[in-house]
């Protein structure tokens, strides 16, 4: 396996490239170009700029995350043709520049939800929280109006400003949209992207849905071994694959994450490996990767990949906000420095000792 960090750019992110240097192991950058409104065409100058960056800095280029799928695929639009033929030529352009595995999702009109970005943990430190009878109780607009309140949310990928002043239009287009479209709009783009991601050199991982359940009455497609499964056989081919994310998967009780790795043993390309802790009432906290603090068993967890001989990329996905992080200066909520970086001690700490 090879650890990476998600970093989002020279002009987005806080973080110098120079620190993430000093955190030990750390291979290579997970980048995008951030700007870029999803659907458009990823020009191949800009692809290079981002990996000369990368390379100068002592980092591989090898994980993108994510190339956004536009809304009209998702729905099926008939305008999905143009977005689709951007897709592949993106496609095309980052298997030139050495890219190998594309993390994307098919969430619908929301990306990631919580309800808190900065929940007070005992220990002083603040994370990102989920409180379920908030979302349960408000419509998507309250909801909204709320979140936007929060310092940092529109700097974060999938809640991006253009895309949510389009938030009415988006919840009328798929007014009556059940699962089954869902999976059907998923079939068409895959069965015309993945011979170009497999030309291309280029494994696609889709992520988890997170929280993985319905919300807002939306479908959600990634929630289960069985949507994961049914996802994976719409199309057979060894570019169409998963991101294990630990954390999405795990904050519902009903998903065996060790059974999961176990079963998608061939079709995991990149994982997400954090910890959540879910509470009695549905409610959840991300929490420090140390197991005995969340609900999940990060060493099974770890020990399991090391089995399979997982030999594809692993980042430690989000951190909770320590040592006064919070008031760093454009800090994208989740992903901070110091608990990112102890995360992935963490992770190398288990990894290493099973390899003795
Ligand atoms: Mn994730």
């Amino acid at each position: 396996m090879q650890i990476t960090f998600r970093w989002y750019g020279e002009k987005l992110d806080t973080i110098p490239l120079s620190f993430v240097k000093q955190i030990p192991g750390v291979k290579g950058v997970v980048w995008a170009l951030h700007d870029a409104p999803a659907g458009e065409y990823w020009e191949m100058d800009r692809i290079s700029q981002v990996k000369n960056c990368l390379f100068n800095a002592g980092f591989n280029n090898e994980v993108v995350e994510s190339v956004n799928v536009h809304e009209d695929i998702k729905l099926g639009l008939p305008s999905r043709k143009k977005y689709i033929e951007n897709y592949k030529n993106t496609l095309r352009n980052l298997g030139k520049a050495g890219v190998k595995v594309v993390c994307y999702n098919f969430m619908p009109v929301f990306d990631w939800t919580r309800t808190d970005l900065y929940k007070a943990l005992p220990d002083g430190s603040t994370a990102l929280f989920y409180e379920k009878s908030k979302i349960d109780s408000l419509n998507p607009y309250e909801f909204l109006d709320i979140m936007s309140k929060q310092k940092g949310l529109i700097s974060m990928p999938g809640w991006e400003k253009e895309r949510l002043s389009k938030i009415r239009e988006l919840f009328k287009a798929y007014e009556g949209f059940t699962i089954d479209n869902l999976f059907e709009n998923a079939k068409y783009f895959l069965q015309e992207i993945i011979p170009v991601a497999e030309e291309s050199g280029i494994k696609m991982a889709i992520h988890p849905d997170d929280p993985p359940w319905s919300i807002f009455g939306l479908p959600r497609l990634i929630t289960s071994k069985e949507n994961m499964r049914r996802y994976l056989n719409l199309i057979d081919s060894s570019s169409n694959g998963v991101t294990l994310c630990t954390g999405s998967l795990g904050s519902s009780d009903k998903n065996d994450i060790i059974d999961m790795i176990k079963t998608f043993r061939d079709k995991i390309f990149f994982a997400h490996i954090r910890n959540v802790k879910r509470f009695d009432n549905g409610d959840f906290v991300e929490s420090s990767h140390r197991a005995c603090d969340g609900s999940l068993d990060i060493v099974e967890i770890v020990r399991t990949f090391h089995d399979i001989g997982f030999k594809y990329y692993i980042r430690p996905d989000h951190g909770r906000h320590i040592w006064n992080e919070e008031s760093r200066l454009g800090l994208r909520p989740g992903y901070g420095l110091y608990d990112r970086a102890l995360g992935i001690m963490y992770l190398l700490g288990i990894w290493d000792t099973l390899n003795k």
